[in-house]
């Protein structure tokens, strides 16, 4: 309740999906013809175009109706965050944490991201790497690329999913994903993994359909690459009473950005001047005394501040119920690390986050819409960035 009295976030809001009407349009194959020809120019080996495009005779039914269909549901952050933490959810993500202990230690030490938040993503994603999408991705794209409502974003893609092709990383019958193109089990998007996928197990080719070793390297790269800074947390669920709510909703704005979930959280602010406002840690003990900026993510009952690492994980996927799920799930998977992980040792915690000797640590990728949370609107438009 204060959250929406707050910051006005007690939902999850739905994309706006667009008109309907029947633009202008080259039939199919003709649209396809012109497709093959700039995939040609673009330098994409004629075998490759023939192959995948080839094969494509008409738009996916499916991708059109999926895309249609866009969830309107609006459910309060809380229950979708709920939803998405099941016991069993966590029990598996702990069993796997566990069974990758060795591979995960190596990643996090290159990377400079936490292996729990790895696993977690990896969770929500693919649900651990057993659901990564059967749809064949050059035809999806290219229905979705023909298709008026997102054509130049998924042209895009789909031109960068036949250089992945042509760069041998995958072969064609295995490029599979989601109905909008996010493809295996990190759900990344052709241009993501152009720019983010990376080769752990050292075979020389990126694959995120079947090694695990790849899939979490390539997740941390995601993150590091999209500014995960070492040795720091994510943020922290807070409680907020009633007068500490009204004094926020009088002072603090909010911030912009180009996604919803950012404008729907507030600009940053010290840990300091949330102490003022009034905000105190989930244990109603006092925020720690870290010099770390913050900012306020509320759903209906709800509250969270959130540091420079969750801006890593709306990279990901830019949705307040996304970025809580992956952060939450984390946090039951392992012991949070970081100068700023407790409210209570207040000497460690105002220390800024030290840079761990010996450890190389970096940065993260981004994914389009994926195949998990459908049921709900989490930004299709957020995901189609990925
Ligand atoms: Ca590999």
């Amino acid at each position: 309740m204060i959250g929406a009295a707050v910051l006005g976030l007690g939902v999850i809001a739905a994309p706006a999906t667009g008109g309907a009407q029947e633009p202008d349009r080259p039939p199919f194959q003709a649209w396809l013809a012109a497709v093959r020809e700039e995939a040609l120019t673009r330098g994409i080996r004629p075998e490759i175009v023939t192959q995948a495009l080839g094969d494509v005779q008409e738009p996916l039914p499916v991708v059109i109706e999926r895309d249609r269909s866009q969830a309107e549901t609006v459910l309060p952050l809380e229950t979708y965050v709920n939803r998405r933490l099941s016991r069993r959810t966590i029990a598996n993500g702990r069993q796997m944490f566990a069974r990758h202990q060795a591979v995960l230690a190596d990643i996090e030490a290159e990377y400079g991201v936490p292996a729990r938040i790895i696993v977690a993503i990896w969770g929500i994603e693919s649900n651990f790497g057993r659901f990564s999408g059967v749809r064949p991705t050059v035809a999806a794209l290219a229905t979705l690329a023909w298709d008026p409502r997102r054509a130049t974003f998924f042209r895009g893609e789909l031109f960068d999913a036949l250089e992945i092709l042509n760069r041998g990383d995958i072969e064609y019958g295995r490029m599979k994903g989601s109905w909008a193109g996010a493809m295996g089990q990190p759900q990344f998007m052709p241009s993501s993994y152009l720019r983010y996928a990376a080769d752990h197990d050292g075979d020389g080719r990126r694959d995120i359909w079947t090694s695990t070793p790849d899939v979490f390297a390539s997740i941390a790269n995601y993150l590091k690459g999209h500014g995960w800074t070492p040795d720091q947390r994510w943020g922290r669920e807070v409680s907020i009473g009633a007068d500490a709510a009204q004094r926020i909703a009088d002072g603090v704005g909010r911030r912009d950005g180009t996604c919803q979930a950012t404008r729907n959280m507030s600009v940053g602010l010290p840990l300091a001047e949330w102490t003022r406002l009034g905000v105190r840690a989930q244990n109603g003990s006092p925020l720690p005394t870290a010099a770390v900026t913050a900012s306020l993510v509320s759903g209906a009952s709800r509250h969270f501040l959130v540091y420079g690492n969750y801006d890593a994980l709306l990279g990901y996927n830019c949705a307040h119920a996304y970025a809580l799920s992956v952060a939450l799930l984390g946090d039951r998977l392992g012991p949070a690390t970081g100068a700023s992980a407790s409210t209570r040792p207040r000497a460690a915690a105002a220390a800024p986050p030290p840079t761990a000797a010996g450890r190389r640590r970096h940065r993260r990728p981004r994914t389009a819409a994926r195949t998990a949370p459908r049921r709900v609107a989490v930004g299709q438009a957020a995901r189609a960035k990925r």
